[in-house]
């Protein structure tokens, strides 16, 4: 009895800790609301795959509860054998691969087009750290640049790797846990971990990506369409406070955006 009490007691103090890494308030049931200009192409290809889906699943489950009833055992009926049909397997083999090649070229067409780094000066550079079991978030300074990062520089007082000599970086400013973004303008995000695999999540910017320790990676960017207060968690259970790893994500205006930055620390 003793051992069952302490199993339910860890299960139920436990595994709420990786759910809480769930970050949606609202559209739990369905997509949360879009705030990128270009998630909406990510939910209309989305909705292509889900409208399709959902028609195969009710012609499927359809015909077979027709066929249970039509051919339903009936006094002196007997089964005839069906020897095969050429008309039918041609028709089931090519639609769905039709359905298949079109759903493959729309995806890859638009993954090209979303993993293409900006070219530099037209975005913002932001860095995004994680590490357990925080996010580590590192903004421009006044003039605009981020500068360069390498893990070899890292230090206990240099903890995400600055590197001296290059100029740009001495007014970065840091935060930790809150991502602060200006709306209309594009971000280009440098995500980094310090430690382990984290996930990047921020379900209303359809932006989802692991963060692997050495590398940098650079292909996220995205412009917010509207102000708002969002979350940022990660996705991949990285150690006992996974679940508590999560970030404030706000989209504010551009002179906003400008005071905080400016009242923001150093690194
Ligand atoms: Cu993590």
């Amino acid at each position: 009895m003793k051992r069952l009490l302490s199993i339910a007691a860890l299960l139920f103090f436990a595994l709420p800790l990786p759910l809480r890494a769930e970050v949606r308030q609202s559209g739990l049931w369905f997509l949360p609301p879009c705030v990128t200009v270009g998630g909406h192409e990510i939910d209309g290809l989305l909705l292509l795959i889900f409208w399709i889906v959902l028609a195969v699943f009710v012609g499927v489950q359809g015909t077979l509860l027709w066929f249970l009833y039509r051919y339903r055992r009936q006094e002196g009926r007997t089964a005839s054998p069906v020897a095969g049909s050429w008309k039918a397997e041609v028709i089931w083999t090519v639609i769905p691969t039709a359905v298949f090649l079109l759903l493959f070229c729309l995806g890859e067409g638009l993954w090209k087009r979303m993993i293409v780094p900006p070219p530099p000066g037209t975005a913002i550079d932001i860095e995004v750290c994680g590490e357990q079991y925080d996010w580590v978030i590192r903004y421009p300074g006044p003039d605009g640049l981020l500068g360069r990062a390498d893990d070899a520089k890292r230090s206990p007082d240099n903890k995400v790797g600055l590197d001296p000599a290059d100029p740009a970086g001495a007014d970065d400013v840091t935060a930790f846990n809150e991502l602060v973004v200006p709306v209309g303008k594009l971000i280009h995000l440098h995500l980094r971990s310090l430690d382990v695999i984290h996930g990047f999540y921020a379900p209303e910017f359809r932006i989802h990506q692991d963060l692997l320790p050495g590398r940098t990676i650079n292909w996220i960017s995205f412009t917010a369409e509207r102000t708002g207060e969002f979350s940022i968690a990660c996705s991949q259970l990285c150690g006992s406070g996974h679940g508590l790893m999560q970030g404030r994500f706000r989209v504010v205006t551009e002179a906003e955006w400008e005071a905080w930055v400016k009242g923001a620390r150093k690194p």
